[in-house]
């Protein structure tokens, strides 16, 4: 039987406006368009996976934990849970001064192989860049208010120091390459807790329009300029209360992949309801500004600092994010003791009084450490 015109009309009317609806609502892509097979299956399994669950990471997990250093197949995470966390942390201050090592002692060199190692292990890698401030020479934490990014974009003094600096990110991110060739994703995360003074690109240091100028800026650096397709670019803010605070400073959504912020717990283990009231606010609004931008949510650092208390995993921070979506939470380094009344430490090792608590975390249905990670299949 043959449709009439108006009923073939309305049918096909129906079809085209169903796949548009599908194409606008599900296929949010990564900035960089020519992004790789690899990282853009990463995105988008990263953005499936927020909704059910939360990869753990750890920074400079593979490269020293509390007491020791370099020792091959060596982890605090693991140590204690039989295994690796489902993202690893990786940090390139100094690489911009030809520095061999990182700002926190670790050889790029070693590096490199943690990182195809975590690859290769189906893990998730992550980089931050705590970067001097090419105005004055000396460290990221060395602002000169309102200076700094004038003098380092085009037409400023410091433009072409800075390109440099650039170039030699992108030789080493560039150079991650699994065995076979493949470009390593990476989800990069340079001028991190931007709403804060401590750094030179952030809070009263820059007004809002010269960062979102120099995070565009970065992006075309090196996905134009350097032609890189293998990053998801991470946007976070420190603590924040708002989400006008929050996107103050977000350079719009043709330049981000992903949306986080860093928290910390500050205090004695009396602080744990605020903290865990804080976080669920401040999660609340991260849930709700991803989903409007179409953005993967993250928790991009967290900790609290030696975790005095023996049950914080499953009373405190997996209450505090139990009901929300991130992708994966990066707990912040295992420095250990780093001078005679310094110590410095986010994820317990064995032996330490959280160790069983963790144990206990890490076999939680929303946790990904490394086995339930492997077997997402992120890059494919
Ligand atoms: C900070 C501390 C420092 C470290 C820096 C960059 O939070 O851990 O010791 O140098 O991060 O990794």
């Amino acid at each position: 039987m043959q449709m009439n015109t108006d009923v073939k009309k309305r049918f096909y009317f129906i079809l085209i406006f169903t796949c548009l609806i599908n194409c606008i609502a599900v296929k949010a892509q990564p900035v960089d368009k020519l992004a790789t097979k690899e990282t853009s299956r990463l995105f988008h399994n990263l953005q499936l996976l927020s909704q059910k669950g939360t990869l753990f990471g750890h920074q400079d997990d593979m490269a020293y934990g509390v007491n020791w250093k370099y020792q091959q197949g060596r982890s605090d995470v693991k140590d204690i849970t039989g295994q690796y966390p489902g993202v690893f942390g990786w940090e390139l201050g100094g690489l911009e001064n030809d520095a061999l090592v990182n700002l926190d002692s670790v050889p790029f060199d070693l590096m490199k192989d943690y990182i195809r190692k975590g690859y290769e292990a189906g893990a998730v890698i992550t980089i931050s860049w705590h970067l001097n401030n090419p105005l004055t020479g000396k460290s990221a934490w060395n602002p000169s208010p309102l200076n700094t990014i004038p003098a380092i974009l085009p037409g400023g003094e410091k433009n072409k120091l800075f390109n440099t600096w650039l170039d030699k990110v992108a030789v080493f991110l560039q150079s991650l390459q699994s065995k076979n060739g493949t470009p390593i994703p990476v989800i990069f995360r340079p001028y991190h807790e931007l709403n804060g003074s401590w750094f030179w690109w952030g809070g009263k240091n820059c007004t809002p329009k010269e960062l979102i100028e120099l995070w565009k800026y970065t992006v075309s650096y090196l996905r134009d300029k350097r032609q890189i397709h293998q990053l998801l670019y991470a946007f976070n803010t420190d603590r924040f209360s708002s989400e006008i605070e929050y996107v103050e400073r977000y350079p719009g959504n043709d330049w981000v992949d992903i949306v986080g912020f860093d928290i910390y717990q500050k205090g004695d283990i009396l602080a744990n309801d605020k903290f865990i009231t804080e976080m669920d606010k401040s999660l609340t609004l991260l849930d709700k500004i991803a989903k409007e931008k179409n953005k993967i949510p993250a928790l991009t650092e967290f900790g609290f600092n030696t975790i005095p208390d023996a049950d914080w995993w499953t009373t405190v921070f997996l209450k505090a994010i139990e009901k929300h979506s991130i992708a994966y939470a990066l707990a912040w380094r295992n420095a250990g003791r780093k001078s005679a009344n310094e110590i410095e430490y986010y994820a317990p090792y064995k032996g330490h009084l959280s160790a069983d608590d963790f144990l206990i975390f890490s076999k939680k249905k929303k946790m990904f450490f490394e086995k339930r990670t492997r077997q997402l299949k992120l890059y494919q």
